[in-house]
């Protein structure tokens, strides 16, 4: 199976933020997961421009960043420049989400569209069409630590039976534990946020972590 694994940066010790990146890396994380926020559509702010360029310069893995803002078609150019390789927009506060995910793929990014518990998929469906990712939050946005909700379980099946027809993958973010990670990536979803429920949860090194949830689901 082949699932890929992606950390929470806002989850990790921002004083040692280069450390952390090689220890990830060396602990065999896939790629490294950004979370931009504008104290509007969230209560919240995340990381920053000068965050993303530390961790973009200081790795090959992918790098993508989560917006959580109202108008995201205005934060791309700055995302084009540092070379981000995955954006992921939250349709419901853009006025025109499908020009936004036309202007990623123009600059030759993955496109993404994210998806908060209380967002339905018949409200997003045809930019099914063109996003390459649908990151479904397992829990209201803004913050590391919420609980999950248990009716986006639904919300994933369902995309799960379109993703043939549409072609896209399934990210998970949000509470992602190594127990949801088995269930789900056995049902076809392709990758997971590892956040405080799982890779920064408490002194257990990210080797360990990240090789216990790859025995569970049996790849090397
Ligand atoms: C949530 C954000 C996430 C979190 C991550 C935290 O608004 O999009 O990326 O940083 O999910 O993980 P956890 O395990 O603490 O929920
Ligand atoms: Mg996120």
């Amino acid at each position: 199976m082949d699932i890929e694994l992606s950390a929470s940066m806002m989850c990790a010790n921002y004083a040692h933020l280069e450390h952390e990146v090689k220890e990830l890396e060396a602990a065999g994380i896939d790629s490294f997961h950004i979370d931009i926020m504008d104290g509007s559509f969230v209560d919240n702010f995340g990381m920053g421009y000068q965050d993303m360029a530390y961790i973009k310069n200081s790795t090959c893995k992918t790098v993508d960043a989560h917006l959580m803002v109202r108008k995201p078609y205005n934060y791309l150019d700055i995302l084009f420049r540092l070379g981000i390789d995955i954006i992921y927009i939250h349709p419901e506060v853009d006025p025109d989400p499908a020009t936004t995910i036309e202007k990623i793929h123009n600059a030759g990014a993955i496109a993404g569209i994210a998806i908060n518990p209380g967002t339905s998929i018949a409200s997003i469906c045809e930019l099914l069409n063109t996003a390459d990712r649908v990151l479904v939050l397992g829990v209201n946005p803004g913050h590391a630590g919420r609980k999950y909700q248990d009716y986006v379980d639904n919300k994933i099946e369902t995309l799960i039976s379109l993703k043939t027809k549409y072609n896209y993958e399934i990210f998970l973010d949000g509470a992602v534990t190594p127990e949801r990670i088995e269930k789900w990536s056995n049902k076809g979803v392709k990758g997971f946020i590892l956040g405080t429920a799982t890779l920064f949860k408490d002194s257990t090194s990210y080797k360990t972590s990240i090789d216990k949830i790859k025995n569970r689901i049996g790849v090397a």
